[in-house]
């Protein structure tokens, strides 16, 4: 090749750049590849762990690892961004300035896409609902597949070629990097706040979520929640509450001295038999009927759906009971919002297991809970002495250098008939790879203490 031609295609290759080598980025190289579509890639750490696995797909494509230069961007004209990366970058926002157009994945996957997409974001409960809507449509016979935040890249679920209908769970973070999303369903289950350190006050946060709602055909929204209700919505409006349905909505119903879930008047399912506790677990399930009824799927295999659901893991989940005392996992509380409503669900007598790295929020509502369900809080990981400081007149407050540790001094503080939670109110990236590794390294604890 001469150096005319051989310029040519490496000007070619910069001028679209995908920055992130993780599930995301690798779903957007695949698809950019078969698609014959030029490209490399960037990461911003030294030494990305799927850069092996990334080179043996992709022999010919060029990796920049290490921090984001101006010089990267000098050709660019598309900046494909994974979640987990600040567009704030400096040199992300001067490539931008320069004329180059920043992205995510969702927004590719939205002008790929031509089947019915259901969107699915909150600050809690989105996993819950999106696994939910799919095992509803599932079992009515329409071929759905989940994808998104919930761990399957949506552009690797595009290329399913029975599918009927996509079920996505959209972060803040995949919405912010989204301009425009055509929806069946769009629904903000809740807004509490999460992942401040990068939007910086709950009202820009509140203002991403709410863009899921833009191009919606029926936008389905949780009436009790201050910051959904003044949300801009599209298309027909259905609601879901903890009260009476309204309308042709979502809500409870009591009969006699038991709250079933209903739609209209009609009651349909024993608030008591859910196996997803507590009020987000009602909750979540309303939305799921909602967002199911609009759609159209059958209502029976809706309900059964619901009856069957166990959960996923890591949220609330049952770990066991050992010498009278309860375990229960709920790795998935990644923010003081999902903790305290974890708290509330359990109500009292309980032993907290927290702290990881702490993503911002509001600490006198998370010293409220604390202070009305928690005998005990026992603290770990980076911004332990932060929450400290925040709950020292809480309640006793221990501090602990592993999670080893938290389980025995938990077992040690506890007695029969007291619940141990872990909800850390923290992302979990200063002591694991992700949430679910934390979840399973508190279970493995647990169940080693109770040989
Ligand atoms: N990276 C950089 N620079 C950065 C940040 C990340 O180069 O500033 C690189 C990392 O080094 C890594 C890659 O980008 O190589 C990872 O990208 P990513 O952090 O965006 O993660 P993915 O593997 O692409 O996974 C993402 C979501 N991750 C995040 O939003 C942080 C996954 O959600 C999601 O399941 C996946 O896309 C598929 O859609 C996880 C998550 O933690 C579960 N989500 C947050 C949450 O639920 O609170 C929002």
């Amino acid at each position: 090749m001469g150096p005319v031609l051989q310029k040519q295609m490496t000007d070619r290759n910069h001028e679209r750049v995908i920055i992130g080598l993780g599930k995301t980025g690798v779903s957007v190289a695949r698809h950019f590849c078969s698609r014959g579509m030029p490209f490399i890639v960037a990461d911003t750490r030294d030494n990305p762990s799927g850069l092996g696995a990334f080179r043996q797909e992709f022999p010919e494509t060029r990796v920049f690892s290490g921090a984001l230069s101006e010089e990267l961007f000098v050709d660019a004209k598309q900046i494909i961004v994974s979640p987990g990366v600040d567009t704030r970058d400096p040199a992300i926002q001067s490539a931008v300035a320069h004329g180059a157009e920043c992205y995510g994945d969702i927004e590719l996957f939205a002008n790929a896409n031509h089947i019915p997409v259901v969107a699915i974001t909150g600050s809690n409960g989105k996993s819950t609902v999106t696994q939910l809507v799919t095992d509803m449509a599932c079992a009515t016979g329409v071929q759905a597949y989940a994808g998104g935040n919930i761990g399957r890249p949506a552009l690797e679920i595009l290329e399913c070629d029975d599918a009927e209908l996509f079920v996505l769970e959209l972060s803040s973070f995949q919405l912010e990097s989204t301009r425009l999303l055509r929806t069946r369903v769009s629904t903000v289950l809740n807004v509490s706040a999460d992942h401040m350190d990068r939007h910086e006050t709950i009202e820009r946060y509140s203002g991403i979520k709410a863009k899921i709602y833009s191009h919606a055909a029926c936008s389905v929204i949780n009436r009790d929640d201050k910051y959904v209700t003044k949300m801009k919505t599209s298309g027909v409006v259905t609601e879901f509450g903890m009260g009476p349905p309204v309308g042709q909505g979502f809500g409870l119903l009591h009969q006699g001295s038991r709250a079933f879930l209903a739609k209209n008047d009609q009651c349909l399912f024993p608030a008591d038999e859910l196996a997803i506790q507590g009020e987000s677990g009602i909750l979540n399930a309303l939305a799921a009927l909602a967002i199911g009824d609009v759609l159209g799927l059958s209502m029976e295999k809706m309900l059964l759906t619901l009856a069957s659901f166990k959960g996923l893991p890591h949220r609330l989940s049952w770990v066991g009971k050992f010498q009278g005392v309860a375990w229960y996992n709920d790795s998935k509380g990644t923010n003081i919002g999902a903790t305290v409503t974890s708290l509330r669900s359990l109500k009292s007598n309980i032993v907290l297991l927290a702290g990881g790295v702490f993503k911002g929020g509001n600490l006198d509502h998370f010293r409220a809970a604390v202070a009305k369900h928690a005998k005990h809080v026992i603290l770990l990981g980076q911004d332990a002495g932060l929450l400290q400081e925040a709950l020292h007149d809480a309640t006793q407050i221990h501090s602990v250098d592993s999670m080893r540790d938290a389980v025995i001094r938990a077992q040690h503080l506890s007695v029969a008939g007291d619940k141990v939670l872990l909800s850390p109110a923290c992302s979990s990236f200063d002591m694991y790879e992700d949430y679910s590794e934390r979840g399973k390294d508190f279970e493995n604890c647990v169940r080693e203490l109770a040989k």
